[in-house]
């Protein structure tokens, strides 16, 4: 069984970051071992969340997994908290990410045109150096238009998408996927760029004409889930997405969901049989 590192934050209520990532993975059939950065009593976008910053557990907790020799297939970073932490995790990166550990960074810090509570632009800087060591990366648009320094545009054409893809590649290697894509109205998905290749792919889906928290998160274990099941990059693509659709939908389906993230537990079953079904 493969092994995934996910370095994240635990928002103890809110279906996101290591609560989702944790499952997700799990059910994607790897054993998923978790660093979480900081604990809080709900994601961000809840007021009056309490912080519990984990920075200085990070080094004595990966020096005892080294003196354990432990090694990792994958490696997932998520929600970091602070510039200090994303030095860390780029040290335990270095340290861990030797040889065929896939890594897969997701830049989360902002969404919608607005960077996250508690983000600056020192911050995005830093974020690009994370983006840098990975394999995979994984920005919605607000992410890449903040890398890039490229303006954020709700409405867009394949121009600026390829736009974004090419100018993250002047500091990211490996592929970059650029999240929540839309082209009209009733589709949504993801644009690939292989900096390897210099090739575009794209995988889209129907789109509901909705938002909800935590779908970035999921959508990004399941790509590193898939991955560690030996799919290869752009049937992990159209996994996560065929996933993240199918979620929404069930949510939407529940007249009694919650309005601060989404029904994952109910589409789990979905995500093994699709994983299992598929031929590698
Ligand atoms: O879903 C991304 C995320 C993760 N962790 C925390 C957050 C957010 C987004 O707002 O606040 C703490």
């Amino acid at each position: 069984m493969k092994r995934v590192l996910t370095i994240q934050d635990i928002s103890c209520l809110g279906k996101c970051s290591l609560t989702v990532a944790l499952p997700v993975i799990s059910a994607a059939g790897s054993e998923t071992v978790i660093l979480p950065t900081a604990v809080l009593s709900t994601h961000t976008m809840f007021q009056g969340v309490t912080f519990r910053d984990l920075t200085e557990d990070i080094l004595p907790i990966t020096s005892h997994w080294k003196k354990e020799q432990i090694q990792f297939d994958g490696i997932y970073t998520g929600y970091l908290g602070s510039i200090e932490q994303v030095d860390l995790i780029l040290q335990v990166m270095a340290e861990f990410g030797q040889g065929n550990t896939v890594k897969i960074v997701d830049p989360v810090m902002a969404d919608r045109g607005k960077l996250y509570t508690g983000f600056n632009m020192t911050f995005v800087e830093k974020m690009k150096e994370l983006c840098a060591a990975a394999d995979v990366v994984l920005p919605n648009i607000t992410e890449a238009s903040f890398m890039t320094e490229l303006p954020y545009k709700e409405d867009y054409g394949e121009d600026y998408i390829e736009e974004l893809l090419l100018q993250m590649s002047a500091f990211c290697k490996g592929k970059i996927g650029l999240t929540g894509v839309s082209f009209g109205a009733d589709e949504i998905g993801v644009m690939v760029y292989d900096t390897q290749t210099g090739t575009f792919f794209r995988y889209f889906t129907k789109k509901y004409p909705v938002a909800f928290h935590g779908t970035g998160d999921i959508f990004a274990s399941t790509v590193t889930g898939a991955l560690m099941k030996g799919k290869n990059i752009e049937d992990a693509f159209a996994v996560a997405v065929d996933f993240t659709a199918e979620i929404i939908r069930v949510t939407l389906e529940n007249p009694n969901h919650r309005t601060y993230g989404v029904d994952f537990e109910t589409a789990l079953p979905y995500l093994w049989r699709r994983l299992s079904m598929d031929k590698e």
